[in-house]
């Protein structure tokens, strides 16, 4: 078998590098560039019913995470309304930058290994929590806890969970608010509750949290302890930063 058609895309199964064999000419597909050797041939001993339940768990997979980009729409909505509420009637917005995910199937699984979370939907949508993700980062550190209140006192948000790791760092110096949210998302069939987690930070926390989170996946969790400690020097020095950005903040607004 040297070609399959998986999900309706039509795969050509070569092994890769096998540059002669596919040629200058060859349609786009996803062909043997993608795939290693090993992948091409599992592919080709998969047969119509094999092809058949690969088909119907993308299908499944695709109608679970459909809600959780809704839920993130929702989100931003709200978001983007406080934000322009602002700039139209106030002398400045606490809302600097907005960023969303939904998190990858490799995540995903990765996570779901980790926490030795059961394989099936419902599992999985109790289990993890932040499938979908917002992100908004303020300038002080009283704006955070300020957009937190102003989104989870909305009627229509149920906050599940609220994780300050503004007043109780993570060891290794992260510094964030999370508030796991349920947002009503309106289907066809009717509402769905769908969980959110909005991660709410300063501009020098998002700094530090980004940067470790590249530091982090480089060295396959397995981090060098010199490198660890310059990381919670560093988040020392971003909370000192917040403290004197915030105090400079009041005194320019007279409070
Ligand atoms: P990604 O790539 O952002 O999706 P956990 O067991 O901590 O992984 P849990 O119970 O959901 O999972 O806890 P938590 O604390 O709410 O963490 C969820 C997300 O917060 C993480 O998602 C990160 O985005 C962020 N986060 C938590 N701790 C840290 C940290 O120490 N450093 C950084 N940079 N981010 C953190 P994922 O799935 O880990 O990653």
């Amino acid at each position: 078998m040297t070609g399959a058609n998986v999900n309706g895309v039509s795969i050509d199964i070569r092994p890769l590098r096998d540059d002669a064999a596919i040629g200058e000419d060859a349609p786009p597909s996803i062909t043997a560039d993608l795939l290693t050797e090993r992948a091409a041939h599992a592919l080709g001993q998969v047969d119509d019913e094999g092809l058949d339940e690969i088909r119907s768990l993308r299908d499944d997979f695709a109608r679970f995470m459909m809600p959780y980009k809704f839920g993130i729409d929702e989100i931003n909505t709200k978001i983007g309304i406080l934000r322009e509420e602002f700039n139209e009637l106030h002398a400045y917005n606490p809302i600097e930058h907005v960023s969303s995910r939904l998190k990858t199937p490799e995540s995903l699984i990765e996570k779901l290994v980790r926490k030795g979370c059961d394989p099936s939907f419902e599992s999985i949508r109790e289990t993890i929590t932040d499938i979908a993700g917002v992100r908004v980062t303020c300038s002080f550190v009283s704006d955070v806890y300020r957009v937190f209140e102003l989104i989870t006192a909305q009627t229509d948000i149920r906050l599940v969970e609220a994780k300050d790791y503004i007043a109780n760092p993570k060891p290794n110096g992260y510094k964030s608010l999370h508030a796991i949210v349920e947002v009503p998302v309106f289907l066809s069939d009717g509402p769905v509750p769908v969980r959110v987690e909005v991660q709410l930070r300063t501009i020098a926390m998002d700094f530090w949290a980004s940067l470790e989170h590249k530091i982090y996946y480089k060295y396959d969790r397995s981090v060098p302890a010199e490198l660890l400690s310059g990381l919670k020097d560093a988040a020392d020095t971003a909370a000192q930063l917040d403290e004197t950005m915030e105090r400079l903040h009041s005194q320019i607004r007279g409070v």
